[in-house]
């Protein structure tokens, strides 16, 4: 029995069941799964509270789904290949079995410690096998984790901790990216002066480095190993208690903490796998994203592992030792179905096609592609020289909050055209809506991308925060889950994702807010004012842009930009770095005082021809002087 769609009417049908019968449709894709009782009702919900609620009353254990269920049937399967950032050394193989008894040991290691269910767990360590061990063991015993990228600062670690009051903390005593080694225990340190909810630190030995162990909150990972038992009951949860907290950025304030919870994630992500990728058993599976993301969290670990797959964790990056790293690891593990972001495939493009030629890359069946609108000639090398000119490309559009993908073809089944995520995955009601929130019923029409039904793989909340949660999402268009992203429908019904329409910035598919990285600014002594836009970038998508007012006696202006800009890596982390920093003496502002930045965008494109009437601004003028002063 393949469990799979397998054909475009086949989804077709689908789609029209799960829209007439969705309990039905998604108690059907339920029932595979490992309950240690079923549910009593498949859904409750309302988008007012909002309230919404998958399989309540179903009892399960999302790792019991991942791993004892495939024991008998594919214990010395591969589970997780793991592939180091030194491109000499040797990959690392793990079998369902060896990853259950790594996950169970891990998980008595954290019980040990006292960490129970319920209990935040920050995660904070490189794209090592343990991390994948790390976040199984929290879902093993019922605690709730948080990981929060190696990219980001101690700032940025202490506000998540602090956000959701961790009491735990897992690491390692360094990480490699490329040639260069980052200090990551360093950075818990420094993190958690600010934190006072953490009792214990984790670390776990991999680089080797000298670290510091504070004594009685630190402890190696391998030294407590040796007193756990690779027996580890799971505990039972609620469908509806929570899986994980991940923190993305929006538009307003600090990055929100969003809820995912047991059931629901489960049955979406692993439905969402097999359907997209149109996975089969024997396939190796690579998606390239770090854990730290969404993707991460749902296509490397939860659907992969749920769906019984082999999935590859890269440890490197895509252009060291050099730019053929990728195609190097498809041949060499022979990956049959791979998933990686626009920026990624525009990086590469500009070097010489020798470092992909060189490589066979007979073994691909599926390409995937997610984070961001994948431009037209992107979309076009990615299929010509890696897919042959004949492999299908999935152009994946989902969000944090959506937990799974959302609109997407189906690989070999769906029509595709370069740009557009095309049709929903069953399940999945988007709309587009118009300025007053009515829907807009024709196509080939622009609006703003909602969708006004549940899917089980949506967020629940914001944690600690739910009116947030419904501030943000549910109130700018009443009944409607609203994705801060605006979309086109062609003709045919085909989606096209454009891009966010809200204050955030999308930099190599990672989010950043407008306001959190001009926080970041603001605390530089000598600013008085800043405003970030994004602007067009060839390889990230779009850059960080940030005009800046500085006081009078301000000293000299490449000393304040360096300074700058290492405030944002301080409070954020290097890869919420500005692009460009121009010091200017005014910014425009409307007579009300609020910053008029659709011009600061037109300036950051380097496209002043256009400006529309500025006349009625405050300070006109100063229009004139910043384009005189872009770099
Ligand atoms: C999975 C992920 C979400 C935002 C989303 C969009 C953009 C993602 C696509 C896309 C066009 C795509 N989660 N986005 N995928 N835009 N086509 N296939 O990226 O929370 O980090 O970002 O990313 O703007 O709202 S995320």
């Amino acid at each position: 029995m393949t469990n799979r769609i397998q054909s475009f009417e086949e989804y077709q049908k689908e789609y029209e069941k799960s829209i007439n019968e969705p309990e039905a449709f998604w108690a059907s894709k339920a029932k595979q799964f490992t309950w240690r009782k079923e549910w009593d009702k498949v859904l409750e919900w309302n988008f007012d509270e909002p309230k919404v609620e998958w399989f309540k009353g179903g009892k399960l254990n999302i790792t019991e789904n991942c791993l004892d269920r495939h024991l008998a049937e594919r214990g010395d399967k591969p589970a997780i290949i793991w592939e180091p950032n030194d491109a000499e050394a040797d990959a690392r193989t793990y079998s369902y079995k060896e990853l259950h008894s790594e996950v169970c040991t891990m998980a008595n290691v954290l019980r040990n410690q006292g960490v129970k269910k319920g209990d935040r767990v920050c995660i904070y360590m490189p794209m090592i096998p343990e991390l994948a061990f790390a976040v199984l063991a929290c879902a093993r015993i019922g605690a709730i984790h948080s990981v929060v990228f190696g990219g980001f600062s101690a700032n940025a670690i202490a506000d998540r901790i602090n956000d959701a009051a961790c009491s735990f903390v897992i690491t390692s005593d360094g990480m490699y990216r490329g040639d260069k080694h980052l200090a990551v225990k360093e950075t818990v340190d420094e993190a958690l002066k600010k934190c006072n909810t953490v009792d214990k630190v984790l670390v776990v030995k991999y680089t080797d480095r000298k670290v510091d162990m504070v004594a009685a909150r630190d402890f190696w990972y391998h030294d407590a190993v040796a007193s756990a038992s690779q027996d580890c009951q799971p505990e039972v949860m609620d469908a509806e208690d929570i899986l994980f907290i991940l923190y993305t950025s929006g538009s307003t304030g600090k990055p929100k903490g969003v809820v995912h919870t047991t059931g629901g994630y489960m049955v979406y992500s692993e439905y969402t796998f097999r359907n997209v990728f149109q996975y089969e058993e024997e396939d190796i599976y690579w998606c390239t994203a770090d854990i730290g993301w969404i993707t991460g969290h749902s296509y490397i670990i939860y659907g992969p592992l749920l769906a019984g797959a082999t999935t590859i964790m890269f440890e490197g990056v895509p252009t060291w030792p050099d730019p053929g790293r990728f195609w190097q690891i498809v041949e060499r593990h022979k990956v049959n179905i791979f998933y990686t972001a626009p920026t990624a495939i525009r990086a590469l493009m500009t070097r010489k096609l020798d470092f992909v030629t060189k490589h066979d890359l007979s073994s691909l069946k599926v390409l995937g592609s997610v984070g961001e609108p994948i431009n037209e000639e992107a979309w076009n090398w990615y299929r010509n020289n890696i897919g042959k000119n004949e492999l299908p490309i999935v152009d994946t559009w989902w969000q944090t909050e959506t937990g799974g993908i959302m609109i997407s073809p189906l690989a070999n089944h769906s029509p595709m055209k370069p740009g557009f995520a095309t049709y929903p995955l069953p399940g999945v009601q988007p709309v587009l809506l118009d300025g007053d929130g009515n829907e807009i019923e024709e196509n080939g029409v622009e609006g703003y991308l909602a969708v006004k039904f549940p899917w089980p793989g949506m967020l629940r909340t914001t944690y600690g925060d739910h009116e947030r949660c419904r501030r943000t999402y549910f109130e700018t268009y009443k009944g409607y889950y609203f994705t801060g992203d605006g979309a086109r429908r062609d003709p045919q019904g085909l989606y096209r994702v454009i891009g966010r329409v809200d204050d955030v910035i999308n930099v190599s598919g990672h989010r950043f807010g407008t306001a959190e990285i001009e926080n970041a600014i603001d605390e530089h002594p000598h600013v008085v004012e800043a405003a970030v836009v994004g602007f067009p970038h060839d390889i990230k998508g779009q850059g960080i842009y940030a005009y800046v007012i500085c006081s009078e006696d301000c000293m000299d202006e490449a000393q304040l930009i360096k300074e700058i800009d290492q405030e944002v890596v301080k409070h954020i982390g290097k890869v919420a770095r500005p692009d460009k920093i121009q010091i200017v003496d005014d910014l425009p502002k409307t007579r009300s005082g609020k910053i008029m930045r659709r011009i600061l965008r037109k300036v950051a494109e380097g496209d002043t021809s256009n400006l529309g009437d500025i006349t009625t601004l405050l300070n006109p003028e100063a229009v004139q002087e910043i384009i005189d002063g872009r770099k």
